[in-house]
């Protein structure tokens, strides 16, 4: 990984992505794009609006760039995706083929992620196994197993060197996320730092994966350093930090803010989401492939979100 592009770069992820590949392999060598104008997060090297449905743009800005890298994370989240289908279908489907092409076209290494919503009601809740059944109820999740099997084939068809994890929720105090079914567990922290209180949209006791996004942006570093000869799943590795329902993260904020209050007002789109998806994922696949670890658990992610939404808001 010398030169990379990245696709949803102005995204939740990708935001921070940028920032942290351009500290670890040189600003210029990081080529930002996204659907969206360039923002003052992304001012330090190369920017290009990028629609990742129109592939001969893609090829063009990756071709001109000359990366040997593409991060492909554009796409619409699990709730857009249930309000949206045929586009979600469109955008989450149409952009990694074609962001595939580009990378079997110009034999470029491929990182996208999967995600938790890959699994459904009938996958195994508690500890889900790296290689389990996935028969998820989801338009999101539809797009994520065909996504893992497609990355998959343009390995083993041709040799396209692809990897990718299945990420959590994912806990971040820079950019927020949007349309997501965890959303909930980042807008608890802004929420408890402005008003000391929160209304959950997410049922009291519906434990969800998730992750602080340090975490997550060091595993797909390593992930993608890793020696490929080690690599017996390469898509779509489980990894995880936490398993957490809203009274668990209620908890951690109170010993912080003892007068933190948390009630619940339940949308039954987005609880039906989380009811099908596992409790708790086992990582250990990811562990042993690649040495997967993570430094935050719910606490020091708990203190970190605090501390830096506190400094934001003075
Ligand atoms: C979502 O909630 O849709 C995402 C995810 C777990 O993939 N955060």
């Amino acid at each position: 990984m010398k030169k990379i592009l990245v696709t949803g770069s102005r995204g939740q992820i990708g935001s921070e992505l940028v920032r942290k590949l351009r500290e670890t392999y040189g600003a210029s060598n990081i080529i930002a794009t996204d659907i969206r104008k360039m923002d003052d997060d992304h001012k330090e090297g190369p920017f290009e609006v990028v629609d990742v449905t129109d592939s001969d743009r893609l090829f063009t800005v990756a071709k001109e760039h000359n990366v040997d890298t593409i991060m492909h994370l554009a796409a619409l989240l699990s709730a857009t995706a249930e309000a949206m289908p045929k586009v979600a279908w469109d955008l989450n489907m149409g952009g990694l083929i074609n962001a595939l092409e580009v990378a079997r076209e110009l034999d470029l290494q491929f990182f996208t992620p999967s995600s938790i919503g890959a699994f459904g009601p009938s996958t195994p809740k508690d500890n889900t196994p790296q290689d389990t059944l996935q028969r998820p109820t989801t338009m999101y999740g539809v797009n994520k197993v065909a996504g893992e099997l497609l990355c998959d084939y343009y390995y083993s068809r041709y040799g396209v060197d692809t990897r990718g994890v299945r990420y959590p929720g994912l806990i971040s105090h820079v950019t927020p996320p949007g349309g997501g079914t965890t959303d909930y567990a980042v807008e608890i922290y802004y929420e408890a730092v402005k008003n000391k209180a929160y209304t959950s949209y997410i049922g009291e006791g519906t434990s969800m994966d998730m992750m602080y996004m340090p975490d997550a942006l060091n595993a797909i570093i390593q992930l993608m350093e890793a020696d490929p000869g080690k690599l017996e799943h390469r898509n779509a590795f489980n990894i995880s930090a936490i398993a957490a329902a809203p009274e668990d993260f209620g908890k951690a904020i109170q010993k912080y803010i003892p007068e933190f209050k948390l009630s619940y007002e339940v949308d039954p789109i987005r609880q039906t989401i989380a009811e099908s998806w596992p409790n708790s994922i086992d990582s250990s696949a990811a562990a042993k492939e690649w040495g997967f670890k993570v430094e935050y658990d719910l606490d020091k992610m708990t203190k970190e979100m605090l501390d830096r939404l506190t400094e934001k808001n003075k």
